[in-house]
């Protein structure tokens, strides 16, 4: 099996690190998206990363369908609980985590059109995003030690690569100030290795 994934990409490092809890080998082909030279469109019709490859040539986008499906073949460490309440508010820490990222990731896109192009307007709505789903997350994690319940699940690993990624392409936001608690926190779950092992570099 191999994960098709960019090295830079928040949503490709949720994936690398849910096959490294899992114990789930496969070969990591990286691919930049954005490169003109990129495959990534033959094997995702969106041409986003991470693209999952089965031996048969079959395949599976986007993140959150691959690490649903990764979290169940291997009972290795569950990282997404059966019990229906606790599975759905994992599931939604995810999708708020996610949220973030999409909103990151397009500021971070708009940033990189010549400047002339670039709209101001279009940056501070996603950034007011970033913001109000930083406030959200913080809130909803209160003083508690993980996002869900009393363990590590995907929440966790959704949850650090968004602030992972908000530390990588926008340290001027300086969210650790104004969120104090999840800084704590995201200096505690990075200290896995399997956060260690994926830390983006440009
Ligand atoms: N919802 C998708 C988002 C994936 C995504 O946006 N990937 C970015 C890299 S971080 C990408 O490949 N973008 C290329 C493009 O939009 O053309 C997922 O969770 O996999």
């Amino acid at each position: 099996m191999k994960l098709i994934a960019s090295p830079t990409s928040p949503f490709s490092r949720k994936v690398r690190i849910v096959a490294a809890e899992k114990h789930i080998e496969y070969e990591l082909v990286v691919d930049a998206p954005w490169e003109s030279d990129s495959k990534v469109s033959d094997y995702n019709p969106l041409g986003k990363v991470p693209v999952w490859v089965f031996e048969d040539g079959k395949t599976l986008f986007d993140s959150r369908v691959i690490v649903e499906y990764l979290d169940s073949v291997s009972p290795v460490g569950h990282l997404i609980p059966t019990d229906p309440r606790a599975r759905i508010a994992v599931k939604r820490c995810e999708a708020l985590a996610d949220g973030i990222v999409d909103a990151a990731v397009l500021t971070y896109l708009e940033r990189k059109r010549p400047e002339v192009q670039q709209s101001q307007d279009w940056i501070d709505h996603q950034l007011g995003k970033v913001r109000a789903g930083l406030a959200a997350m913080s809130h909803e994690m209160g003083m508690a030690n993980w996002c869900v319940g009393d363990s590590y699940t995907l929440a966790d690993i959704a949850t650090g690569c968004a602030l992972g990624y908000l530390d990588f392409r926008f340290p001027e936001l300086d969210w650790r100030r104004s969120q104090p608690h999840l800084s704590e926190y995201f200096d505690r779950i990075v200290q896995r290795p399997t956060f260690k092992d994926t830390v983006p570099v440009a």
